[in-house]
């Protein structure tokens, strides 16, 4: 089998996608992209995704790089039929959930993570102010998550199986507790405290940083802990390549 390539910084959106790859099996290569460097706006990047964001991913079935990590995650899901419900409906559902995450929790919380480029005159107060806000949203999008996963039965947020849909979520909120930089104003961060409330969400974390596939991709993101608890309660990793932080 042709190999993938993903283009990565450690513990950026590519998580996600080496996750994916770990759980399928699938032969793939990784690039680095110094993003402390600005790499991924370099011309040659840029090329591949015109946005400058990770991840990106080469695949060997098909004419086009492709970038936006839910469109990532269903094309792979699809092409080798797995991390996704076999039935028909469930099929539905798991886009439906992948739209959910990417177009509301994973874009709020690029908004918690770079405040400052949402005002072109950004001060500590309409920082503040944007956070509490955001902070907000993004408690709701955990609620509901942790609701929708009671009212499907479980464990998984589809149900009986793991699917693409519980890696983004389990990256989000490890990124939710780790990436809003501390700033200097009180703004009602999100913390391992709030994860106590969404019991549902917490097992997918604690189920997940288990599995060994998963712990395969966290060695090679090179964000392993030693307490093994990278998704439930997650430290600032300190990768040896490139930086967390563009
Ligand atoms: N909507 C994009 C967001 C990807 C994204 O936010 N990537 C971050 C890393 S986690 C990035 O490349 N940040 C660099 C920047 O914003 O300058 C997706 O789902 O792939």
């Amino acid at each position: 089998m042709n190999a993938y390539t993903l283009y990565y910084s450690p513990d950026s959106a590519n998580l996600i996608v080496r996750m994916a790859l770990e759980e399928m099996n699938l032969p793939y290569i990784d690039y680095l992209i110094n993003r402390a460097k600005k790499e991924h706006l370099a011309p040659d990047f840029l090329k591949l995704n015109p946005q400058g964001l990770l991840p990106i991913l080469i695949s060997p079935y098909q004419a086009e790089p492709l970038f936006e990590t839910g469109a990532i995650l269903w094309n792979l899901a699809t092409q080798h039929n797995a991390l996704k419900p076999h039935q028909e409906n469930n099929s539905a559902s798991c886009l439906k959930y992948l739209f959910y995450i990417s177009n509301t929790l994973h874009a709020d919380l690029r908004a918690l993570f770079y405040t400052e480029r949402y005002f072109d005159r950004p001060t500590d107060e309409l920082i503040q102010l944007l956070r509490q806000c955001l902070s907000q949203r993004v408690r709701k999008h955990f609620d509901l998550l942790n609701q929708e996963i009671a009212n499907r039965g479980g464990p998984w947020l589809l149900g009986q199986e793991l699917t693409v849909c519980d890696l983004y979520v389990a990256a989000c909120a490890r990124w939710a507790m780790l990436y809003p930089l501390p700033h200097l104003l009180e703004w009602n961060a999100i913390t391992k405290a709030d994860f106590l409330r969404w019991p549902h969400l917490l097992w997918i974390l604690q189920s997940l940083e288990q599995r060994p596939r998963i712990r395969a991709a966290i060695l090679k993101e090179d964000i392993a802990q030693n307490n093994q608890n990278e998704f439930s309660d997650p430290s600032m990793p300190q990768p040896k390549s490139g930086s967390v932080l563009g």
